[in-house]
């Protein structure tokens, strides 16, 4: 029989059968997908083949085959860093929920998450949420983050979860796909689920007055049908994201803007850094790049991957001064 896996706790998988039931499912050994060493040999999202087991009384399955994905969404686990682990699979389109300061996102956060879309050829959509608590210096920020990702062409929505504000044009978007939302702890991706299905009453905590973080109230990812023919995976708030391993050479590809002009640099092995003649430079003289871009580039360049651990909420600030440039 045929499933799709709405929730994995490690041990145990959630999967949906044609006919509507949701079984618990074990894995049946060890399988592994060719070429993809990942913590999580089985992802929400992925369709696979189970047996029901006779012996218990309870509903519950063995997974013997997991069929091949569309694409998946992975982050470097933070600890063992060789490890990938991933998020969702077979999904449509992923949304990054930003707060500016309730949790502060930082554009370096952003940049990598959108250059991980970008590298497995998902949609990404940036969500503006908590609208409702901007106050005048952070509207500006919010508005001028928004004006650099709508340049490059990424859609962008400004949302209230709490006072239902642009949940509407969300939904509409979401019609017919599965969707993913994704972003820090506190970012309210489980209070927008909420939002737009408010029956299902999923668990949401209020962000740490002392740290400004999130209290990672989400454990697990897990996928549910809402009522306007649409699937959604909530997912566990992320630190930081790992880039997984390119070549210096692919980065740029990854970065849109960097993209339409990279055939205007005078080398074709240009990396945009010291090289003259540089077209990403000369467009970054011009502000017709954005620094924050051109900053994030050159860490993801650099490897720079611990970085993020200690200075996601320092001096990268999505909304500081230095990214206004
Ligand atoms: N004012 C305001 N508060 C919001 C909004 N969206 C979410 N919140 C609050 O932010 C806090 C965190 O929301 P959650 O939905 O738990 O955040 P999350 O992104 O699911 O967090 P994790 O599950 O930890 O990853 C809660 O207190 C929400 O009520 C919003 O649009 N406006
Ligand atoms: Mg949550
Ligand atoms: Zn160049």
């Amino acid at each position: 029989m045929t499933g799709l896996v709405y929730k994995s706790t490690g041990s145990w998988y959630t999967v949906k059968s044609e006919k509507g039931d949701f079984i618990e499912c074990r894995m049946k050994g060890k399988f592994r997908m060719k070429g993809i060493k990942s913590t999580n040999p089985i992802a929400v999202g992925d369709i696979v083949d189970y047996e029901l087991e006779e012996t218990s009384d309870t509903l519950t399955g063995t997974i013997h085959k997991i069929h091949e994905r569309k694409n998946y969404i992975v982050r470097k686990s933070v600890n063992l860093s060789k490890q990938i682990h991933i998020i969702a699979s077979n999904i449509d389109q992923v949304f990054l929920l930003i707060t500016i300061d309730n949790p502060p996102t930082t554009t370096s956060f952003i940049d990598r998450f959108l250059v991980t879309a970008e590298a497995y050829g998902i949609e990404a959509v940036l969500i503006f949420n908590k609208i409702d608590t901007l106050n005048e210096q952070t509207l500006d920020d919010q508005l001028y983050l928004q004006h650099v990702y709508q340049e490059i062409g990424y859609k962008c929505l400004r949302i209230s979860s709490t006072e239902n504000k642009g949940v509407d044009k969300l939904k509409e978007m979401m019609i017919g796909k599965v969707s993913m939302f994704s972003g820090h702890s506190g970012v309210g991706k489980s209070t927008l689920v909420n939002a737009m299905e408010p029956s299902l009453h999923l668990k949401t905590t209020v962000i740490s007055e002392q740290s400004k973080q999130g209290q990672h109230t989400t454990t697990f990812a897990e996928m549910y049908d809402l009522s306007f023919d649409a699937r959604i995976i909530d997912t566990p708030g992320i630190k930081g994201f790992g880039i997984v391993d390119m070549e210096p050479s692919e980065i740029s590809g990854y970065f849109p803007e960097f993209f339409k002009l990279k055939d205007q640099c005078k080398f074709n092995n240009c990396l945009h850094k010291e090289e003259p003649h540089c077209a990403i430079k000369a467009a970054l003289e011009k502000d017709e790049i954005a620094w924050s871009r051109y900053n994030s580039y050159l860490k993801i360049l650099e490897g720079d991957e611990e970085h993020y651990r200690t200075d996601i909420y320092g001096d990268d600030r999505a909304a500081s001064d230095e990214t206004r440039k």
